[in-house]
This record gives structure tokens, sequence and C-alpha cells, in this order.
């Protein structure tokens, strides 16, 4: 009767794994056989949609994170709850029915105070502030500052982000290993996914690939939000299918609850969907046919609406502005950190978007590039279609209700995990802790 289940997640800057463990041990389940499975959800921190090699990209080697592909399904409209990272409550969720969740990973909010970075395992803060030097390849991490350990220095033929794509690679595969030797691998879930696109304004050499999709990280366009996603579970979802059915990270927690039989909260209004049948290579229509708004800031820019994808509005690149172009498709005009030698994120500021009305229609089926916008002179019913998705997109605002946006000032002191307690001063939150061995909590 005893059920053991963990919460591991990695929610960071550099790299995050969101887990939750749990295992069913009830009579008369054996392994392979329960309908609860344990759950791991590893989120990759700024990874971007052409950046594993099971995704096409070509000089980075990512075995570990391929076998998922291979044993489980690969999702190629795997799209992030948002363009930046934002947090979850799925662990609270999955308590309710009886699931130990846990988090492991790192933890960074901005780089003003250091003590905002720390090491988790298994709840327990180890380390704080994150000490960088001895970072090692148990972390999950893509996201700049980048830093390897010293055993994945330049051995990537995709440069620095490449050394790190592969320790993030082996850190996979020594979690995938574990499952196994615990007997439990054909009795876990496993999800990966990223938070979103990479994080162009730093220059290609720092970040990501968008494997030809437009922009990158703050923006609507598919390269900030289209996400690599992969899930395994033996025996359950089937083995090297590809779905193109357009999924969000939104619906992890839905598809948890059917999954678990937890209730989802009550107290507010959930976007996301189960996508269980699809998960069981099922086609789901609800799911193929869905709406998603796409957030920047307070504001919807973008929406999917079924095959169609509508823009709003889009961000105005400056990128030629910039005296070196590092990137493009991508917002160098940032008001604090751009010094000539970095960039910011597109920011969603009236002044820095460009409206469209008739917002800007793509197929998404025939030209995810966001390449070709579509008129009246193309589809038939156009004009219905921008008609249904601005009624839907007002509907949609009539639920959303105006929330402080808590991404504008973190970290919140009251917010911040510390080692001890919480942030009453710096030394609160200031310990190396970390044995090797040691078992957490
Ligand atoms: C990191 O290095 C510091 C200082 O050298 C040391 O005290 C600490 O134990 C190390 N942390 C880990 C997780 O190895
Ligand atoms: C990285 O590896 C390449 C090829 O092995 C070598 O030529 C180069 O000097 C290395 N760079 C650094 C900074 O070690
Ligand atoms: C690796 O592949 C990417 C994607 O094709 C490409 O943009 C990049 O220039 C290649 N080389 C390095 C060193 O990243
Ligand atoms: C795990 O599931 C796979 C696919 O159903 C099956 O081939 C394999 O034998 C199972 N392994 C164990 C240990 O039950
Ligand atoms: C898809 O949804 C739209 C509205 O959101 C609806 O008008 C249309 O009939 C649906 N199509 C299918 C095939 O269900
Ligand atoms: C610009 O910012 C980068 C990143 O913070 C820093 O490494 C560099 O030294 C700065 N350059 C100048 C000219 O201030
Ligand atoms: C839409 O129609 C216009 C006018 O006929 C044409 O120039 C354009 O190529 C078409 N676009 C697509 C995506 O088919
Ligand atoms: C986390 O907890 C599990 C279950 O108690 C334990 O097996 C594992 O060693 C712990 N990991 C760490 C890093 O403490
Ligand atoms: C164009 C548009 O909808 N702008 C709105 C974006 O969000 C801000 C803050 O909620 C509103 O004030 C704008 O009107």
């Amino acid at each position: 009767m005893a059920r053991w289940r963990g919460w591991l997640a990695m929610v960071l800057v550099v790299l995050a794994v969101l887990s939750v463990l749990g295992r069913a041990t009830e009579e008369g389940t054996g392994l392979g056989s329960s309908e609860r499975p344990n759950v791991l959800v590893l989120l990759v921190d700024d990874l971007g949609y052409g950046d594993l090699a099971c995704f096409g990209r070509e000089n980075v080697s990512t075995p570990n994170v391929d076998s998922l592909a291979r044993d489980g399904t690969k999702f190629v409209q795997w799209i992030s709850a948002a363009s930046v990272c934002k947090e979850h409550t799925i662990g609270e969720m999955l308590r309710t029915v009886d699931y130990a969740t846990g988090m492991s990973g790192k933890w960074q909010g901005t780089a003003e105070e250091v003590q905002y970075c720390m090491i988790m395992a298994n709840n327990t803060i180890v380390e704080q502030p994150t000490n960088y030097d001895n970072l090692t390849q148990s972390y999950v991490h893509v996201h700049s500052p980048l830093f390897s350990s010293p055993a994945f220095f330049n051995v990537s033929r995709g440069g620095r982000f490449g050394d790190n794509v592969e320790e993030m690679d082996h850190s996979v595969g020594r979690i995938l290993n574990t499952l196994d030797e615990l007997g439990i691998a054909n009795d876990t879930l496993v999800i990966l996914t990223s938070d979103n696109g990479p994080f162009a304004e730093e220059g290609w050499d720092k970040a990501g690939r968008t494997g030809g999709l437009k922009g990158s990280k703050g923006q609507t366009y598919e390269g900030g939000i289209r996400m690599p996603g992969l899930a395994r579970w033996p025996g359950r979802i089937p083995a090297g299918r590809v779905s193109n059915a357009p999924i969000s990270t939104l619906d992890i927690m839905p598809t948890l609850a059917e999954l678990t039989g937890a209730s989802l909260p009550a107290d507010r209004l959930i976007d996301g969907m189960s996508i269980l049948n699809e998960l069981y290579g099922q086609e789901d229509p609800a799911v193929r046919n869905r709406t998603m708004w796409h957030y920047c800031g307070h504001n919807v820019t973008a929406a999917r609406f079924g095959r169609y994808k509508l823009h709003f509005a889009t961000p105005v690149w400056t990128s030629d502005a910039r005296p070196s172009p590092l990137c493009t498709e991508c917002c160098p005009y940032g008001p604090t950190n751009f010094n000539g030698t970095g960039g910011s994120l597109c920011d969603c500021a009236e002044e820095n978007l460009l409206f469209h009305d008739p917002p800007l229609v793509f197929d998404m089926i025939l030209d995810m590039e966001e390449n070709y916008p579509l008129s009246a002179a193309n589809i038939t019913n156009f004009d219905q279609l921008v008609a249904s998705a601005k009624s839907a997109l007002a509907a949609h605002y009539a639920t959303v209700q105006p929330f402080p946006n808590q991404m504008l000032s973190l970290p919140v002191p009251a917010l911040v995990p510390c080692c001890e307690g919480s942030w009453v001063n710096h030394d609160a939150c200031m310990c190396q802790r970390y044995q090797e061995g040691h078992v957490y909590p």
C-alpha cells in the first residue's frame, strides 16, 4: 500500500525540470499495469524548437532525449504556456490524490540579488546563492549565462550552446537510467518540453535555434512559443509516433487531473484541456480544432484558431539598427540591458508593436514559418474566420480578471524561498549544504 511520489522540478533561468513522481504499488497493480503512473515533467529552459537532434538539429548530439521520441511520441506543435516562463501548481493538485510531489533544480529570479538563484534537491534548498563554477551535470540547463561543467566544455559541434544542450541531455539520461534501475520506467509518464523559445537577443552563439520558425523568446511568432514536445509511457503512449496535434503546456495539468483522478482547482478558469486521447495515439477533434490565446504581457497578440493562426499585433524588429547584428527577428531596443553587445526581450509596449486589422492570418499546416499571410482572396471564409476569432477573443477577455503582473516585480521577497524559512535578511538566504550521497530532505 506504500506510495512513493515525488515532485522534482528544476524551474529556472538556466534550466528547469519540473517533475512529479508517483509510484502506485497497490495490491493488484504490478509495475507496468498501474493506471496512475509516476509523472516526471522535464522543463528545459529556453530550449528552442530546433535544438534537439530529434527535432532536426544536426550539430548537437542528444541521444537520451531522442530516446523519448523513439520510445514515445514526438509532438511537433507543442505550444508553451507563454513566450516567457511562468510557474506551475501541478504539485499542489497531485498532493490531493496522494502523490508525494517535489521539485529539484535551479530557481532563478533577476540578477539583482544573488540569493534569488538557488539549487534545490527534493524541495530542499542545498545551495544559495548558486555557485555557477561548480554546478555539475546533475542540472539541466541551456539558458544563458552559459556554463558547462568541465566534462562538457567544448564537446559539441554546436558551440557553447550545444555544450549545454549535450550536458542537459546527459542529465536526462541519468534520470531515465534511474527509472530503469528502479524498475519503474514502464510505470512512469515522462514529458519533456521547454518554457519558451531561444533568447536570440544575446546573439546566436549563445542562444538556441528555432528550426526555421519565425521570431524567438518574448514573441508570439512560433519561434517564441513552439517547443519540442516529447511524451513517453511505455505500453500506453505509442512509440515512434509523430503527432501534429496542437498541444499546450497548459494541458499538462488537466491531463494529469484526468489521469490521476485529481480535481482541478475550482477557484480559477483552466485554459488547457486533457490531451489523454492524443497521448494514447487517438486523434481528438476537440484538441485538433482548438483555440489558444497567445499573450504578450496583458494582451493577446496572437491566437491559434484551429488550423489557422491570427496575429493581432507583431513586434517591431529593429535589429538592423544595431551596431552589430547579433540577432535577427529580435528586439535589441531593450530599455535596460542593451549596451551594444547584448539585448533584451521584445516587449509588449504599444510603441513596440505593429497592430494588424484585419489580423495577419497564416495556415499553420501549410505555412508554419508564418511567411504567407492569407486574405479573402485565398480562403472563402476569411471574413467569417476573423469575425469569429474576434468575438471569441472578446468572450475570452471577459473571463480574464485584472491581476497584478508578478513577473514585473520579481522577485517578491516574500515569495523567495530561503534556506532558513522565508526572506528576512540576506543571511537567511545563504547556505552551502549539499553533500554528495545525502538523501534530501
Ligand atoms: C561549490 O563550491 C563551494 C566552494 O568551493 C563549496 O563549498 C560547495 O560545497 C560546492 N557545492 C557543491 C554543490 O559542490
Ligand atoms: C575546442 O575543440 C576544438 C576541436 O577539438 C579545438 O580546436 C579548440 O581549440 C577547442 N577550444 C577550446 C577553447 O578549448
Ligand atoms: C549548428 O547548427 C545550427 C542550426 O542549423 C546553425 O545555425 C549553427 O550555425 C551550427 N553551428 C554552430 C557552431 O552552432
Ligand atoms: C515495458 O513496456 C514495454 C512496452 O510495452 C514492454 O515491451 C516491456 O517488456 C516492458 N518492460 C517491463 C520490464 O515490463
Ligand atoms: C472548429 O471550431 C470553429 C470555432 O471555433 C467552428 O466554427 C468549426 O466548425 C469547427 N470545425 C470543426 C471541424 O469542428
Ligand atoms: C555589455 O554587457 C555585457 C553583458 O552584461 C558585458 O559582458 C559587457 O562587458 C558590456 N559591455 C560594455 C561596453 O559595457
Ligand atoms: C493569396 O492570394 C493572393 C492574391 O491572389 C496571392 O498573391 C497570394 O500568393 C496568396 N497567398 C497564399 C498563401 O496562397
Ligand atoms: C530524493 O528523495 C528520494 C526519495 O526519498 C531519494 O531516493 C533521493 O535520493 C532523494 N534525492 C536527493 C538528491 O536527496
Ligand atoms: C491593443 C490593446 O489591447 N491594448 C491593451 C493591452 O493591455 C493594456 C493593459 O491591460 C491595456 O491598457 C491596453 O489597452
